[in-house]
C-alpha cells in the first residue's frame, strides 16, 4: 500500500512510518515540525537525542534498504496538504499531525485557540482533500479514549446500543472530555463521521489510550533512529514520566488521589495496530471506532510499579500525592471494551517487568539530559500557567 502519515515525525508517526515501511508499504511522512517548535517555546528537549528528519530517513534508507518520501507541511493550510495528496496518492492516510497535550491546551485562551485550530481545522482540510483528489483512500485517525472521560457504566467501541422510551437505536458513546485538547478530538469525530455519511469516505478512529515506552523493533537498528521520549510536564505522559522521576530523584509525581484510571498501551503495539487498520480497511461510506489500548491503570497503581522496578535496579524511589493541577474525577469506576483490534489480531505486550526495566535504564543512559527544572506542574485547569 502507499501510506502517507501525517505528523510522522513526532513520536507515535516516526516509529510508525519506519514499521510500515519495514513491512514494505511505501511510506511518505507529511509533518511541518511544529513539535520541535513547541520543546523551543517550552525551554524542553526530549530526553533522547532526535535527529532532525533528513538524518533519521538517511539512516533508515542506510539500515533497511527502503525509501521514505518527505513532504514538510502543515495541514492547515489546504494547498499543503492538497499538493501531496495529488503527488503521492495515498491508498491509506495515517493521521497524527494534530496538538496532543492536554496541559499544553489549558495553558492561556491562545494555546487553546490554537489547539483547536490546529487540530479541527487540519482534519477538516484532510476531509475535503480526501473527498477532492482521494476518495477512496482509507482515513486511519488517531482519536483518544479521552473523548469518552469516565462514566460510571462500561465504556464501548464508539457506539452504544440505547433503549429510550420503548425505542432502540445504536448511537455514538457519550463524550465527557477533560481538556479542550480532548476536545478537539470529539470535534473531529464528529466531523469524520459527518463526512463518511455524506462523501462516502471510509475512516478508521482509533481512541488510543496513554502511550509509553519509546522502542520499537526499527528504532533499535541504530542511534541515529532514536524515537522521543516525553518527560516535561507538558507533553510527558504518565509512565514515561515516572520513569525519569524516578531516576532523576524527584518524587514520582501522582496527581491528587491517583485512583484515575486510563487505557494505556505500548509503542511497539500502537504500530501494529496502525498496521491492523490498514489491512483491514472499512466499507465506504462507513465509520468505524476501535479502543485501542491494551490494559487499564490507575496512576497510584503505575508509580508504584515503576518505584518498585527502580528498586531492583538499585533506585529508592518515592511516590508522592501533589495538589492536582487538572480538574478530573480522582477516583471513579472505569472498564472500556477493547476487543475489536484483538479480533484482528492484535497480540499485545502487556506491561512487565523487562519493559519498566528497560525505560528505567534508558532514562538512565540519558540522566545527563534529564532538566528536573521541568518535571513538577505548572499548568493547572482552573489558572491556566501559574
Ligand atoms: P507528537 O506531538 O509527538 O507528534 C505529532 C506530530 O504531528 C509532530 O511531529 C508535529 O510536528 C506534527 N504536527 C502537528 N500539527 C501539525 C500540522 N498542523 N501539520 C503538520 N504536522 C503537524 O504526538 P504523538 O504522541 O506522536 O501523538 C500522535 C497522535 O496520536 C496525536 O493525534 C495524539 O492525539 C494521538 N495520541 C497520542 C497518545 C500518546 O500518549 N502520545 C495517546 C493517544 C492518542
Ligand atoms: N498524571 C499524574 N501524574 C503525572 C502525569 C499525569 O498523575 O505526572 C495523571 C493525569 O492527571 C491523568 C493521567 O495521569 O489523570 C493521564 O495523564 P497523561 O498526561 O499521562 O495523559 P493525558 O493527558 O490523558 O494525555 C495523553 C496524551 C494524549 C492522549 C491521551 C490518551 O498526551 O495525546 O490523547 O494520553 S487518554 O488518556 O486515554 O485520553
Amino acid at each position: 500500500m502507499r501510506i502517507l502519515v501525517l505528523g510522522g515525525d513526532g513520536y507515535c508517526g516516526w516509529p510508525t512510518a519506519l514499521y510500515l515501511s519495514d513491512r514494505g508499504h511505501e511510506i511518505g511522512i507529511f509533518d511541518s515540525f511544529i513539535r520541535r517548535t513547541w520543546d523551543h517555546e517550552l525551554g524542553v528537549q526530549t530526553l533522547t537525542d532526535i535527529r532532525p528528519l533528513h538524518q533519521r530517513i538517511a539512516k533508515w534508507k542506510e539500515v533497511s534498504g527502503k525509501e521514505i518520501a518527505v513532504f514538510p507541511g502543515d495541514l492547515t493550510r489546504y494547498d499543503h496538504i492538497e499538493r501531496v495528496l495529488e503527488e503521492f496518492r495515498p491508498d491509506a492516510v495515517v493521521h497524527y499531525a494534530e496538538q496532543r497535550s492536554a496541559p499544553y491546551s489549558m495553558i492561556d485562551r491562545e494555546h487553546a485557540v490554537f489547539t483547536q485550530y490546529n487540530n479541527v481545522i487540519g482534519t477538516l482540510n484532510l476531509l475535503f482533500g480526501i473527498r477532492d483528489i482521494v476518495p477512496d483512500c482509507h482515513l486511519v485517525k488517531l482519536g483518544t479514549m479521552g473523548e469518552y472521560g469516565t462514566p460510571n457504566i462500561d465504556i464501548e467501541e464508539g457506539f452504544i446500543e440505547i433503549e429510550h422510551k420503548g425505542r432502540r437505536d445504536r448511537l455514538p458513546f457519550p463524550k465527557q472530555p477533560g481538556s479542550f485538547y480532548h476536545l478537539t478530538k470529539v470535534h473531529d469525530t464528529n466531523n469524520i463521521f459527518f463526512a463518511c455519511k455524506i462523501w462516502k469516505i471510509r475512516a478508521t478512529d482509533l481512541n488510543q489510550g496513554v502511550v509509553y515506552g519509546t522502542v520499537t523493533e526499527q528504532t533499535m537498528r541504530d542511534p541515529v533512529l532514536v524515537n522521543r521520549f516525553d518527560y516535561d510536564e507538558v507533553f510527558g505522559t504518565a509512565l514515561n514520566r515516572f520513569c525519569v522521576q524516578a531516576v532523576a530523584g524527584i518524587p514520582l509525581t501522582v496527581y491528587g488521589k491517583g485512583g484515575q484510571t486510563r487505557g494505556f498501551i505500548d509503542i511497539r503495539d500502537t504500530v501494529r495496530c496502525i498496521e491492523i487498520a490498514c489491512d483491514n480497511p472499512p466499507a465506504p461510506g462507513e465509520f468505524r471506532v476501535f479502543n485501542q489500548f491494551t490494559e487499564q491503570f490507575n496512576v497510584k497503581d503505575l508509580a508504584e510499579k515503576v518505584r518498585s522496578a527502580a528498586k531492583k535496579l538499585g533506585i529508592e524511589a518515592e511516590v508522592k500525592h501533589y495538589e492536582n493541577p487538572r480538574i478530573e474525577a480522582e477516583e471513579h469506576y472505569y472498564n472500556a471494551a477493547n476487543t475489536k483490534l484483538i479480533d484482528l489480531g492484535l497480540e499485545p505486550h502487556y506491561l512487565d517487568e523487562s519493559l519498566l526495566d528497560s525505560l528505567v535504564n534508558i532514562a538512565l543512559e540519558n540522566k545527563n539530559r534529564i532538566d528536573p527544572n521541568v518535571i513538577l506542574p505548572r499548568v493547572t485547569w482552573a489558572r491556566g500557567r501559574t
